[in-house]
């Protein structure tokens, strides 16, 4: 039983003495950020765009061309390259007129087999001011209905699918 209290009392202060540190890098605090983003010179998203078929189901049950991710979390001053890859036939854009961002998807190419090979773009900015900028897709997409672009959830462009948010810390 001694021995129990002694290795709980040791615990408990060593608990104790962690207890600072783990607080100031909680999740979401300023200093996880900071620290998150110490020394970091230079972000690289990969990203994927996703035609009808491959990409997500919507609330109608149906897939929808959709850009994956679509939340991209920044640091601001700090140069960010997109590497974007369109397993689509047809072109996408990425644009948020807040951030000054127009990316535009270069389409995938039909190939004589049915397939379609993929391209890639790739954009490189440097976020020049905190805060939350929506994006959406500016080209008529996810026919025929083209429900991935209307409005809704933040809209237009839906989040998740053709729309999402660049959050610049
Ligand atoms: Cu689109």
């Amino acid at each position: 039983m001694k021995a129990f209290l002694t290795a709980s009392a040791m615990l408990g202060l060593g608990l104790a003495a962690a207890q600072p540190a783990l607080a100031d890098n909680q999740p979401g605090t300023a200093s996880a950020v900071q620290s998150a983003f110490a020394g970091v010179a230079k972000q690289h998203y990969k990203v994927y765009v996703l035609p009808g078929g491959m990409g997500f189901v919507g609330p109608d049950g149906q897939h929808h061309d959709s850009i994956a991710p679509s939340t991209f979390v920044l640091k601001v001053g700090v140069p960010v390259t997109f590497t974007i890859t369109n397993f689509d036939d047809g072109s996408h854009s990425i644009t948020a007129p807040g951030l000054g961002v127009n990316i535009m998807i270069k389409p995938g190419t039909d190939e004589s087999d049915g397939s379609i090979k993929p391209a890639v773009t790739t954009y490189t900015f440097t976020p020049t001011k905190q805060g939350e900028f929506h994006w959406n897709c500016m080209v008529m997409c996810d026919g025929p209905s083209h429900w991935a672009m209307s409005p809704g959830f933040d809209g237009p462009g839906r989040d998740g699918y053709m729309g999402g948010t660049f959050k610049v810390l």
